[in-house]
């Protein structure tokens, strides 16, 4: 059956517009040391609802360049240290905006090929921390940067196949229960080095699959709670592995318009909680990916998570099947 609410994507394009600018909200605060993801997510949501002229582009070049260490890689806000999360998120905003030349992207690369380690897996950080999140923000942003040929992509691959788990999934680290998003990140992370060959599609599909509750939504595990988040981690998993038609689309479409704040504009994870532009791109990309509002929402690239134009226009083909 046909859903009968309405996305009022104006409330929403308002929302993320408004978002940035209260600067006393107790949200934004807390949020301090997400920030240059977060200017990520507003983007990219703003590119694909046709609104990116809302932002100002001369500021967000010079928050890319003020958030840039000495190290060469990118804090999320000042007064923060760099991580390789804040670095990609960098970067898609400036391949989004086509300011590349703006930041210095060999001190970059530097930065990123100094965090792999022996096996072959990345630390986010100078401090350490291995996964394989931070496998795919490496050669993720290494490919905007035409620099993949950098690191030692064999041993990278090699440490993410040894964090696949018997049920066809991904964890963090290996021997690790797997996540939806641990497994949007391996499997773009293959689809990025061209070995999603490696997946076994027909156990990840069906475990993908699984995943859709009778609300239409989606749990990023067995026995979780569905949030809106997963129509982007679980849906652009299917997509890259070429088995979406494995779940149904209508009723996901449903579930997630009604995780649209009528009042405020944006999405939260569940109905009637408080939205946030972290679901509200989510909420978006996964419309695109299932086609929902062709007329409204642009075509969105299920591996970067970017407008597929922009992908095109950056010359990058990452490996569907
Ligand atoms: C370019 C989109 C993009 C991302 C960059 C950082 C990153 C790469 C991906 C993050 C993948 C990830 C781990 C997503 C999951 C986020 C999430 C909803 C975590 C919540 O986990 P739990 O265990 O929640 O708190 P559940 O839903 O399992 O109860
Ligand atoms: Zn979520």
């Amino acid at each position: 059956m046909e859903s009968d609410k309405k996305l009022l994507i104006d409330k929403h394009i308002e929302f993320i517009v408004n978002y940035g600018k209260t600067h006393d909200q107790y949200e934004y605060e807390v949020s301090d040391y997400l920030r240059m993801s977060g200017l990520y997510w507003s983007v990219t949501f703003l590119d694909l609802v046709n609104s990116l002229e809302k932002f100002n582009k001369d500021d967000i070049v010079a928050y890319l360049k003020r958030n840039q260490h000495s190290s060469g890689g990118f804090s999320p806000c000042d007064g923060h240290d760099p991580h390789l999360l804040y670095s990609l998120s960098a970067v898609q905003i400036a391949i989004i905006y086509d300011v590349l030349h703006e930041i210095d992207c060999e001190k970059l690369i530097d930065y990123i090929v100094g965090l792999q380690k022996e096996d072959g897996s990345f630390a986010g950080d100078c401090w350490g921390e291995i996964d394989t999140r931070f496998s795919f923000c490496a050669v993720a942003t290494l490919s905007f940067l035409n620099a993949l040929n950098r690191i030692d992509q064999e041993k990278a691959i090699s440490f993410v196949l040894s964090c696949m788990n018997y049920d066809g999934g991904f964890g963090c680290l290996p021997g690790t229960e797997s996540h939806a998003g641990q497994i949007y990140c391996c499997v773009g992370f293959l689809s990025i080095l061209n070995r999603l060959h490696m997946v076994n599609v027909d156990l990840l599909g069906w475990w993908l699959s699984e995943r859709q509750l009778p609300s239409g939504g989606l749990n990023g595990r067995p026995e979780k709670l569905q949030d809106v988040c997963y129509s982007w981690w679980v849906i652009a998993s299917l997509k890259m592995i070429g088995k979406l038609e494995w779940i149904n689309t209508e009723k996901l479409k449903e579930y997630i318009v009604s995780c649209q704040d009528e009042e405020t504009g944006g999405f939260s994870d569940r109905p009637g909680n408080m939205p946030d532009p972290f679901h509200t791109l989510f909420a978006f990309t996964g419309l695109s990916l299932i086609k929902a509002y062709p007329d409204m929402i642009k075509d969105v690239n299920p591996v970067f998570c970017m407008p597929q134009y922009v992908i095109d226009r950056a010359g990058l083909k990452p490996q569907l099947l």
